[in-house]
């Protein structure tokens, strides 16, 4: 398997032993079955109270059929005791999610590295990811602009362990303590209430303008890539440096990635939006209808490796600092296992919902570094799943229950569900409790071997490096086009911050020092004054400002050939347009590439064609496609009624793919005035079909037809 934007050369030794499909089976059986203790069938059963009363609950008790209802309805008073306080707290962060079941498949015998039982020959464990975006609240749109969550929980033999990274390889911060200050600033206003899911405000840039080590994150969030198309096409990004301990406690730095065999795949902005009106749980339903059809998402778990020497250096990178990252064209990621997405959760709010992840579970084998962020990272999130779960119980509930054993002393609390036996509760004891481990049976929460615990006088430290540096390689990687996106969402954020002197000083402080022409295209963009010509750094290419392609695996052919699996395409039909044959032309072509043919119409149902529309102009929307196709007019027509061509010229403008079918094909395209755009096509359905899949796995749209600034007219 090569990696987007990697030559095959630089991947690591990958054991190509697969666990057996019996072996996977075995370990969802194994979860399953504790999940399934927990379940409630409650079909066909006759209602009652909550202490097993048969009662009609859809009625009150009422002092005749037309008198007050009676205090003494006690069992429906109870049912709304218990309905008055369903919610929970949403997370503070990433409240909205969704996510999935799944298995982690280690490729090989990794025991030279690390002693985490899931990362050995043939060791096959259960998973449960969960997806979010970090601002919006739940109810808001998955698919705004925003960093994606990407949390998963290997439910190992040796218990769970949590990967909580993002989508995005750095973060905008270097210290945990800055943490409520950076995520207050991005949340609404607090004395306006607005605006909710999104950093287009006052104080977001604020914070922005004085934080410079996050101006690489907040440029990768401002690129299409802070706009993925659903989550089967982001990676995850462990973000700082992580510890593996092998055995005898040999230490080597890592830091990990999830990349995705389907590849990276983004919305263009406008999309974005008005997804987020017309669908905000896009992502989820993407997910969970393609895990349904049997086309389950996968992702190869990549790891850097980096000698410890104790100066948590290498080659000049400092590995403490997670705003900064180490590019795999320096140092190429191998290839340790894969992650596969395979099965819907049964009930929402037992599931992603109730499931609480933490970076500090870890199992023997992996340990932390010093970084600071990571540090309070590892006290944050236990916090937060107590106030969340109103109980230091939450590890019993069935979707964060290991499937190792529990063996502790952690009694009593708020919704205790175990009956303990025995008197026994400390550790360690002589009358029959718990067994304390010897020392050679766990070396859990142990750094290197010799190292101190002390760096240095105690203080509090503020890191002073090149902040700008990876923005301005990350700004010159990107093509034009994507340089172009990235311009509009500074224009689009800098617009609706509503303060000249926020927005000016982001423009001088912090973009004049990437790149002097990014700032004065953004100045331009939103009437801000432009910084004097030359007055920052120009990257023009020829300065020697290093590209490291796998920052941007959206750049059209920086990736291996992307699977289609999942997509969708639509065909624009009516009652005369568009026939059965071609419909049985274009599914036979699409289905070997697990891609959706769906028939939109003016109405839904059987057409006076005999195909069947299964949306209608009403229902759905272009947006919701990956590219369209333009069914055959009947007898001489070749003009394409409104409805049907806004839906046409809406996706054009997004940069998809088009089609257009049998011999009124041209004919339509060129009323359209498109005939002659590149990711255009004519002509019978089955060829059509084939170039649209072709142009979906590879350029996948066709900036060519974005507007674009005059840049040598802003910059000179
Ligand atoms: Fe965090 C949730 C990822 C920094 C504190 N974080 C949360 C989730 C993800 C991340 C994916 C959602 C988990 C879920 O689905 O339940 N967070 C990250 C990454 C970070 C990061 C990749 C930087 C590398 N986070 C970070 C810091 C702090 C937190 C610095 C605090 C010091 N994060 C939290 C939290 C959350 C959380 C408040 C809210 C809900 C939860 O934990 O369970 O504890």
């Amino acid at each position: 398997m090569r990696l987007p934007g990697m030559r095959a050369s630089i991947i690591g030794p990958v054991c190509l032993l697969l666990a057996t499909t019996s072996q996977a089976q075995d370990v969802t059986q194994e979860k399953i079955s504790q999940l399934n203790a927990a379940m409630r069938n409650t079909n066909g059963q006759i209602d009652t109270t909550d202490v097993g009363v048969e009662f009609n609950s859809s009625r009150s008790l009422r002092a005749g059929p037309r008198g007050y209802n009676l205090f003494e309805d006690v069992a429906n008073r109870k049912k709304f005791l218990h309905f008055d306080r369903e919610r929970v707290p949403e997370r503070v962060v990433h409240a909205l999610g969704h996510g999935a079941y799944g298995t982690f498949e280690s490729y090989g015998d990794w025991s030279n590295l690390t002693m985490a039982c899931w990362l050995q020959e043939g060791a096959v464990s259960e998973v449960f990811t969960r997806f979010s975006v970090v601002v919006a609240s739940v109810g808001g749109s998955e698919s705004g602009r925003d960093v994606h969550g990407f949390a998963t929980k290997i439910y190992s033999p040796c218990g769970n362990n949590d990967l909580v990274g993002n989508s995005l390889p750095s973060f905008f911060i270097d210290d945990g303590a800055e943490f409520p200050g950076l995520i207050h600033s991005v949340k609404y206003e607090a004395d306006k209430g607005f605006p909710t899911g999104g950093t287009a405000h006052r104080t977001a840039y604020d914070f922005f303008t004085s934080h410079p080590e996050g101006s690489f994150q907040l440029m990768q969030v401002l690129s299409d890539l802070g706009i993925p198309r659903d989550i089967r096409h982001i990676s995850g990004n462990g973000v700082h440096t992580f510890r593996f301990l092998a055995a005898e406690g040999k230490s080597t730095l890592f830091k990990w990635y999830w990349m995705p065999r389907l590849g990276h795949r983004s919305l263009v902005y406008d999309e974005a939006t008005k997804i987020a009106g017309k669908n905000n749980n896009f992502q989820r339903v993407d997910l969970y209808n393609t895990i349904a059809a049997g086309i389950y998402p996968e992702w190869d778990l990549a790891v850097q490796l980096f000698p410890d020497d104790g100066s948590y250096m290498w080659n000049g990178y400092d590995l403490l600092i997670p705003t900064q990252i180490v590019p795999f064209e320096v140092n190429p990621p191998i290839t340790l296992g894969k992650l596969t997405l395979n099965r819907n959760f049964q009930n929402f709010f037992a599931e992603p919902e109730a499931i609480s992840f933490a970076p500090s579970n870890v199992v023997d084998g992996i340990s932390f570094v010093p970084d600071p962020l990571l540090q309070w990272r590892l006290m944050s999130y236990d916090d937060t799943a107590t106030h969340r779960h109103g109980s230091p119980n939450g590890y019993t509930l069935p979707v964060n229950q290991a499937v190792a054993p529990v063996n502790n002393n952690y009694r009593d609390g708020y919704m205790q569900p175990y009956i303990f036996e025995g008197d026994s509760t400390a550790s360690s004891n002589n009358i029959g409790g718990v067994r304390s481990p010897s020392d050679n049976e766990t070396l859990q929460f142990t750094a290197a071997s010799g190292e101190s615990a002390g760096a240095g006088k105690i203080g509090r430290y503020t890191s002073h490096y090149d902040w700008f540096g990876q923005a301005r390689t990350f700004w010159s990687t990107m093509d034009v086009y994507a340089q172009q996106h990235t311009v509009d969402g500074y224009r689009f954020e800098l617009g609706n911050v509503g303060d000249a002197g926020v927005v000016q000083r982001y423009i001088d402080g912090i973009l004049n020092n990437i790149d002097n022409c990014l700032a004065r295209r953004v100045a331009w963009g939103v009437g801000a004054v432009l910084p004097a010509t030359g007055s920052g750094p120009v990257t023009n290419g020829t300065n020697g400002t290093a590209t490291y392609p796998s920052l941007y695996p959206l750049n059209p052919g920086q990736e291996d050939k992307k699977s289609n699996a999942g997509l969708q395409i639509a065909v624009v039909a009516s009652d005369t347009m568009f026939t059965q044959e071609d419909m049985d032309a274009l599914t036979a072509a699409c289905s070997r590439q697990n891609v959706s043919v769906v028939v939109v119409a003016p109405r839904i149902g059987q057409l006076n064609t005999g195909v069947e529309a299964v949306n209608s102009f009403v229902t759905t929307s272009d947006i919701f496609y990956d590219a369209i196709i333009i069914g055959s007019l009947s007898g001489n027509d070749t003009a394409l009624d409104p409805t049907s061509a806004g839906f046409v010229m809406e996706a054009y403008g997004h940069g998809k793919a088009i089609g257009a079918l049998g011999s009124s094909g041209m004919d339509v395209l060129q009323y359209l005035d498109i005939a002659s755009q590149p990711g255009i096509y004519a002509g019978a359905a089955s060829t059509v079909a084939n170039q649209v899949l072709d142009a979906l796995s590879g350029p996948v749209r066709f900036p060519q037809r974005f507007p674009t600034d005059d840049v040598q007219a802003i910059c000179g």
